[in-house]
């Protein structure tokens, strides 16, 4: 062929009619490719570790002295390989908390490890933890304060560029940061350089955050940024370790801000937002944040940990979970015990092997590939999708002989958009269809228990949809 626009449309033609089935259009929005990644590690761990792990608070004031940061052992190997033996991807550590001391050596202030007994002021945690993560296969983030009860410009215009300069040192020196945690506690009492006062910020305005956060961005392009109002992931809107049973991965962001007063809104998300902005669930293996001696029997039962991360990761958010380290530098023994535990329980509580299977039939598809056969495969990529105009499809599961059924755990292709709205799981128990759940949005992950029954077959209806129907699992247990 001469003309080379003939051949393209040839070859445009040629690839369209040969394929089967129409391709899935997102329903959006969809997560960024690094927002993929973030909600895919499922587990991470949070260390509070700083000065009030020496003072033995969780709100420094801000007049402590570098001489008090002291570790007599600090290992961050240690937190590591609790990490990775727990089958958590990556830890975020407090570089920076409240009382404005650094875990690193930062150019921009005296208030640092710099100054400090540790290593005669040779010390960098936060480098020893990028090491650490990189020996374990790792992914590192990190959170800096912006409330600074210590730095006498707190609350004027100089301190923002302190707050940025700080981000740009962490940015820049310790390789990929996979989470930047900007907390939302901002205001109050505080040393501020000696001027011992309270002082408040707009929260909304002080730190100019759409530029603060496009320098983030301009620094580690794939680092996803933690706040009450993302962008890149949103607070639950508690401390205690739970997401609403409707969980969005949508938010209409416009109005929030990090320490924004509609918190409690988050803890669902907004069907329908127009930014993705999934939650994630953060709460401490103790009752503080910071390591306490007399919290050492006060770590949370297993039976408490179980409910967390059914009501985290099983209801489409990702669990960060804090381990305090303690004045060693090191994860007390209750609570890497009691973690693994947990991990123990995981790994037996539905693990691939142990998967009901069967036969599977749907009432609608999209053609082959995307039958509901790849609900079964344990493979994320593959997909059970239905036609455009299917009106409450459902899959039905028939095991090859009746089997007890206690868990059941559902993923939406979510790179496809958020979906399901409305759905509902039955158990067909000596011929007749039982209502085991109905209930509302699925996700990246929707876990579902019930009292353990007998049962011929489960059958999974989405009752209501904001697009064609895309589910990558439907796993029985
Ligand atoms: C809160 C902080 O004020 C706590 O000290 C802790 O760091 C927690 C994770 O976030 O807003």
């Amino acid at each position: 062929m001469k003309h080379p626009t003939l051949l393209f449309l040839l070859i445009l033609l040629v690839g369209c009619t040969s394929k089967q089935e129409p391709a899935i259009s997102p329903v959006l929005p969809i997560p960024s490719a690094s927002q993929l990644a973030w909600q895919q590690m499922e587990m991470n761990m949070f260390i509070h570790f700083n000065m009030n792990t020496f003072t033995n608070m969780e709100w420094g004031f801000g007049d402590e002295s570098p001489e008090q940061f002291n570790p007599t052992d600090l290992d961050c190997r240690q937190w590591a390989s609790i990490a990775k033996a727990a089958g958590m991807e990556g830890i975020i550590l407090t570089a920076k908390h409240h009382d404005g001391f650094c875990l690193w050596p930062s150019a921009y202030t005296e208030h640092s490890v710099k100054n400090s007994p540790w290593k005669n002021g040779e010390g960098d945690v936060v480098q020893e933890l990028r090491e650490a993560c990189e020996e374990y296969g790792l992914k590192l983030g990190l959170y800096l304060s912006p409330w600074d009860r210590n730095h006498p410009e707190y609350g004027q215009p100089a301190y923002i560029e302190y707050y940025r300069n700080q981000m740009v040192e962490l940015l820049s020196n310790y390789g990929d940061i996979f989470e930047f945690w900007v907390d939302g506690a901002n205001g109050g009492d505080g040393y501020y350089g000696g001027a011992n006062e309270p002082r408040t910020v707009d929260r909304q305005s002080y730190y100019d955050w759409d530029s603060t956060f496009a320098l983030a961005t301009q620094l580690q392009p794939d680092v996803v940024i933690f706040s009450d109002a993302g962008p890149g992931c949103r607070w639950v809107g508690n401390e205690e370790g739970w997401a609403n049973p409707t969980n969005w991965s949508t938010l209409n962001k416009e109005g929030f801000f990090p320490g924004t007063p509609d918190y409690k809104e988050l803890t669902s998300g907004h069907e329908g937002g127009s930014s993705w902005v999934p939650a994630e669930v953060n709460t401490s293996i103790r009752p503080g944040w910071y390591y306490h001696p007399e919290e050492d029997t006060a770590v949370k039962s297993l039976e408490k940990l179980q409910a967390i991360y059914d009501h985290s990761l099983g209801r489409n958010g990702l669990l960060l979970l804090n381990m305090p380290v303690d004045t060693r530098g090191q994860i007390h023994p209750n609570d890497s015990a009691r973690l693994m535990e947990l991990a123990t329980w995981v790994e037996i509580d539905h693990r691939e092997a142990d998967r009901i299977t069967g036969e599977i039939i749907a009432t609608n598809s999209r053609g082959n590939t995307y039958a509901a056969n790849h609900l079964l495969d344990g493979i994320d990529s593959t997909c059970w999708a239905v036609e455009d105009q299917a009106e409450n499809p459902s899959v039905e599961l028939t095991f090859d002989a009746p089997e007890e059924i206690r868990l059941v755990t559902i993923k939406e292709a979510i790179k496809f958009g958020q979906r399901v709205a409305e759905f509902s799981v039955e158990a067909k128990i000596g011929g007749a269809w039982t209502l085991l759940h109905e209930e509302t949005t699925i996700g990246y992950r929707r876990m579902l228990r019930n009292e353990p029954v007998t049962a011929e077959a489960i059958r999974l209806t989405i009752l209501r949809s904001r697009g064609p129907v895309v589910l990558s699992e439907f796993a029985v247990f």
